[in-house]
């Protein structure tokens, strides 16, 4: 089997990279990825000479690009993640997510039809990997079922909406095998510093203030990011074409919670008095359409296909608290922004 898997350089696309390589030494992976400012090959140098995987560099919005990789690569099945994923950004520049998150995801419906048109035997499947975000946001009670309506509030949810929704037209339209999953916020190693745990974990080291918006009352359901990828592993493997599944930890916190615990975690790490850490936490301006609470219910995955997340939330933590403090270098390079270039030139260079 030849699988797509976009966005591979990016966080969770990284993780499921990895897995899928390592796991399935009788597929060819192809990673396709832009390398954006969130894209880092760096996040897969431990993989990056197996025979089985293979590298290209490109823009999923280029239409003319993605139908003659198609045609040329003949791919199986697609795991699309490639996109612009941080709400803030696309608070200031929405068009750059409709581009990419719609337009793109567009593209790469049209050119998987074309191949599940010429050989419907041998296209298999389009695995668009989408967010929870899309449900909108939850009052104090309630959780997110596959069955709740789309209710986005920000830029990049609505981008997000959109392309589940073209996703479920191409299946309903042309017959296309596609599956869907929802998820909710991930963390964990090699997360890039602007989202709110790697940004204050990255900010405590530095001894930097961490902002946390408004009274940091919203609640997020956190999940391992390794946990995600098994799920996607699992689904894409197993679940019926047509579907749509949640992923979720069953794991809610305030941010303000989680911060603290990030802080008592470091306290201890870095050899701190207790209390230090949490002299940094600063209250901010508030996000503009800041959604209250999310909150997953992932009953389906676990009823249909046995899935639950392998790690609580503190092991998660505890272990993303390692990477970052082990792999320092790494997080100096995204904040520099030299590492882009680097890795591209390295990557250009040995091929
Ligand atoms: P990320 O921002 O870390 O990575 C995105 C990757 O896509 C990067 O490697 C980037 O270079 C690449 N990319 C961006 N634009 C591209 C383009 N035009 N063409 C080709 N490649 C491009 O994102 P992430 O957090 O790993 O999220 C991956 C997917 O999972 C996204 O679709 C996101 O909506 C979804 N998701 C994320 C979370 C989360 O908590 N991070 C939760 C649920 C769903
Ligand atoms: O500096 C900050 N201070 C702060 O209080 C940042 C960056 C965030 N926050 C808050 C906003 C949210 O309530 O923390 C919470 C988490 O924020 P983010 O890390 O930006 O994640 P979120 O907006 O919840 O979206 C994430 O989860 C769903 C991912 O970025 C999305 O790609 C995913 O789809």
């Amino acid at each position: 089997m030849k699988i797509l898997i976009t966005g591979g350089a990016g966080f969770i696309g990284s993780h499921l990279t990895r897995l899928m390589v390592n796991k399935y030494p009788g597929y060819t992976i192809h990673n396709l990825d832009k390398l954006t400012y969130a894209g880092n090959l760096a996040n897969l140098s431990d993989i990056e000479n197996n025979t089985n995987y293979k590298f290209i560099k490109g823009d999923i919005v280029d239409a003319e690009f993605i139908n003659d990789l198609f045609i040329r690569e003949q791919y199986n099945a697609v795991i699309h993640l490639a996109a612009e994923s941080h709400v803030d950004r696309s608070i200031s520049n929405p068009l750059e997510f409709v581009m990419t998150n719609v337009i793109g995801t567009v593209n790469l419906l049209n050119a998987a039809k074309t191949l599940y048109k010429n050989n419907p035997s041998s296209f298999i499947k389009f695995y668009h990997v989408s967010t929870d975000e899309v449900y909108g946001a939850l009052g104090e009670s309630g959780m997110f079922t596959e069955e709740t309506s789309y209710d986005p509030h920000s830029p990049y949810s609505a981008s997000k909406a959109s392309s589940d929704h073209f996703v479920r037209a191409y299946h309903d339209t042309y017959g296309l095998p596609v599956v869907i999953s929802n998820c909710s916020n991930n963390y964990g190693p090699n997360h890039f510093p602007e989202k709110l745990i790697p940004l204050c974990l990255n900010n405590i080291i530095n001894n930097k203030p961490l902002p946390i918006y408004g009274k940091g009352e919203n609640i997020r359901d956190w999940l391992f990011v390794v946990d995600h990828a098994i799920a996607i592993d699992i689904i894409f493997h197993e679940a019926k074409l047509g579907n749509t599944y949640n992923i979720g930890g069953h794991n809610e916190w305030t941010n303000i919670d989680v911060i603290r615990l990030l802080c008592r975690i470091l306290d201890k790490k870095l050899n701190r008095p207790e209390g230090t850490n949490e002299k940094l936490i600063t209250f901010v301006t508030d996000r503009a359409g800041h959604d209250l609470r999310y909150a997953i219910d992932a009953g389906k995955l676990k009823k249909d296909l046995g899935w639950v997340p392998s790690v609580t939330f503190e092991q998660g933590l505890e272990l993303t608290v390692d990477w970052y403090l082990d792999n320092q270098n790494w997080l100096n390079n995204v904040t520099s922004g030299n590492y882009a270039k680097y890795y591209e030139k390295q990557y250009l260079n040995s091929n």
